[in-house]
């Protein structure tokens, strides 16, 4: 069986939002059409405490962009973003969530960041979103969301080392972009550790 992964598409991600991805609602309806082709689709969440080790504004005299050792590991500063319960940490409104089978949250260790929707930076927690995906006998699994080159390519790279068929529609997500080529450079990492990167028209209806 395969499953659609829908990563992180959360206000704070799309324009207006703390860390807003560049053109990230263009992805919106994209995925909805993108759901009408399949039966199982889960969500990850982003959802930090409004103290997650990942901002900027826990660290004095750093900025977002900066890069700190939280725990023994290289941690990217962010913005503020995703706080539980904040309109941020919503879905948009305009994506459909009526056929979502399960939502699966990551990030709330204030100690350590969560890219993947499988497991921590660290490896030390598991969401059990594999545990879900192979007690309902999915094999094949197709990503989307945001954010291309962090959230997107973490789970992506997990799903492979979970031994899933992963594909990745890379029409279907948008990138930070920190440097330019950052989309571009995601996708070739995806690619090389297994990943088939493939369009939304290619997918035909189940
Ligand atoms: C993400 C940075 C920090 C993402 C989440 O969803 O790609 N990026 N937290
Ligand atoms: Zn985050």
């Amino acid at each position: 069986m395969r499953a659609l992964i829908i990563v992180d598409v959360q206000n704070d991600f799309l324009p207006g939002g703390a860390l807003a991805v560049p053109e990230g609602d263009k992805v919106i309806p994209v995925i909805n059409e993108l759901q009408e082709k399949f039966d199982f689709i889960v969500a990850t969440q982003d959802w930090h405490p409004a103290d997650h080790s990942s901002f900027a504004s826990q660290h004095p005299g750093k900025s977002p962009g900066d890069i700190v050792v939280v725990e023994g590991e290289d941690q990217i500063l962010w913005p503020d973003h995703c706080v539980q319960g904040s309109f941020g940490a919503e879905f948009h409104q305009d994506l459909k969530q009526s056929n979502w089978r399960k939502v699966f949250q990551k990030g709330q260790n204030k100690l350590v960041d969560s890219y993947s929707g499988f497991h921590d930076n660290a490896r030390k927690a598991d969401t059990g979103l594999a545990d879900y995906l192979l007690a309902q006998e999915v094999s094949e699994v197709y990503i989307v969301g945001l954010a291309t080159d962090y959230c997107v390519k973490f789970t992506v790279l997990d799903a492979l080392k979970e031994g899933f068929d992963t594909y990745v529609i890379e029409d279907a997500s948008k990138a930070v972009n920190i440097n330019p080529n950052d989309f571009t450079l995601a996708l070739k990492d995806m690619s090389k550790s297994g990943a088939e990167i493939i369009r939304s028209r290619d997918i035909s209806p189940e």
